[in-house]
């Protein structure tokens, strides 16, 4: 038992997890089916691990940046409340969990398993995804695993599997659903998004289409006079962040920033800020065009040569190359959700407040925008974000309500709605985990009958090319 872990735990922390590695294996398989020469076979993999890498470094220097702006406003204003971010809600769970937290390892290690035991069945279970985002399954086995704990007090076997077949249900059938408006957002990359929000994006795609229209993109709107320059991403980007994060900075205080900014000025420092958000943008959109424009090709050569295999879900911020302008506006429609939301938190005297935590506020905004742009324009997407917003602030302070973790929260769109819906099952009968996995099995079904008849005519297709 303890070898077999050991060797699954490796294979799992040392390449499944390691998106840029990975993603260069898909590429260079895909090249080599394709008989390309040598040299591009290197180049492409090369381009997709460095583009996936930049992608990742342009996310975190966004996260080290920002989220301490965010967390010094409610210090400031003496907020007291749940923090909603992934980071803290996973030191809930760990404090709440104990020495039983170890038993998060073994779920995510088996709920993973379960993924793939899913895509290998593909034509059972129609499920091709797998989640493969490794800081964010830790996040989310957490939580699965503390509410399995703490609602039926199970010890740990049955924590586990009970935990891991819920997580593994989670990532899979998720994955799965956002897979499809995904592919129609990238024009066929091959990938799908394993993030914290695939129900949000999922529901956005279906709901956009009757709150706008798809010809009008964000991107596209075609601004009068100066307004130009908002048509460009990069300016865009830095002045909508200059107002939005100088504004919050000055609500802070002289005093404070000049503490923030060193030996800089401070008010050079507010200005640097605003161009900061752009710098991190202009990275993350610069790797998903260099991963993107590669994975796209080489998927070809594996869909067309080779059996169409499984799909990798990866982070997010993969989309955002798509849209740039739509990630800022989903954001900060997002953004003003999420405030009211907390401003009428505090008006209706709930017992329960919640912090926005600056990774559910730019990341599931955004995301959330690209989708409902695209399958509706800006129209559908200022509305679907404002309204995700509000829900992020609500829905979280109901799973507050209800799962016991008071210091934090993961408070992202899926942990904001399926989540506290689960756990309010829970909390009236444990019945509904059976129902859930009867859910599970039909959507199964029905995913698996769709899937058979696509690989069947795509064979068929092949076979008369
Ligand atoms: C999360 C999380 C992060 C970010 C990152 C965005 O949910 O835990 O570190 O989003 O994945 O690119």
């Amino acid at each position: 038992m303890e070898f077999i872990y050991s060797i699954f735990e490796i294979l799992y922390s040392q390449v499944l997890t390691k998106a840029p590695l990975l993603l260069g294996i898909v590429t260079m398989i895909g090249y080599i089916a394709m008989r390309q020469s040598a040299d591009k076979v290197i180049a492409g993999t090369i381009k997709t691990i460095v583009g996936f890498m930049l992608l990742q470094q342009g996310a975190s220097l966004l996260i080290s940046t920002f989220r301490p702006i965010l967390d010094a406003l409610s210090t400031t204003y003496g907020l007291t409340g749940t923090i909603i971010d992934p980071y803290a809600g996973m030191m809930a769970t760990m404090d709440a969990m104990g020495d039983a937290y170890a038993w998060v390892g073994y779920t995510v290690l088996f709920a993973l398993a379960l993924n793939l035991l899913m895509v290998m069945f593909k034509r059972i279970t129609g499920i091709r995804t797998v989640m493969l985002s490794g800081h964010i399954m830790f996040q989310q086995a957490g939580i699965f695993a503390w509410v399995v704990y703490a609602t039926m007090g199970t010890g740990m076997v049955e924590t586990v599997i009970l935990a891991g077949i819920v997580t593994a249900l989670y990532w899979g059938i998720t994955t799965n659903m956002v897979f499809k408006p995904t592919e129609e957002l990238t024009g066929g990359a091959g990938f799908s998004i394993g993030h914290q929000q695939m129900f949000g994006c999922w529901l956005a795609s279906k709901v956009a289409p009757y709150l706008g229209n798809k010809d009008e993109q964000v991107d596209d709107v075609e601004m009068p006079g100066w307004l130009k320059i908002f048509n460009d991403n990069v300016a865009a980007t830095a002045i909508v962040m200059l107002v939005f994060f100088g504004s919050i900075m000055l609500a802070l205080g002289k005093e404070q920033v000049t503490q923030m900014a060193g030996s800089t000025h401070w008010l050079i420092h507010i200005f640097n800020t605003g161009m900061m958000f752009a710098v991190c943008m202009t990275m993350i959109v610069q790797g998903v065009r260099m991963f993107v424009a590669e994975l796209t090709t080489s998927f070809q050569g594996i869909s067309e040569k080779l059996v169409p295999g499984a799909v990798v879900a990866v982070d997010c911020a993969a989309v955002f190359g798509f849209a740039p302008n739509a990630v800022v506006f989903g954001f900060v429609c997002g953004a003003i959700g999420m405030l009211s939301g907390v401003a009428l938190l505090i008006f209706i005297g709930s017992p329960y407040l919640i912090i926005p935590g600056f990774i559910p506020m730019f990341f599931d905004n955004a995301v959330i925008g690209v989708f409902a742009n695209h399958f509706g324009g800006w129209r559908a997407a200022w509305k679907i974000c404002l309204g995700s917003g509000l829900i992020q602030v609500f829905g979280s302070a109901w799973a507050v309500s209800l799962a016991g973790l008071k210091d934090g929260w993961l408070g992202m769109f899926d942990f904001a709605t399926i989540v506290p819906a689960f756990l309010q099952g829970m909390r009236i009968s444990s019945i509904t985990i059976v129902l859930l996995f009867a859910g599970a099995l039909v959507y199964m079904y029905r995913a698996g009958k769709a899937l058979r008849a696509e690989e069947d005519a795509e064979k068929a297709s092949l076979a008369t090319a």
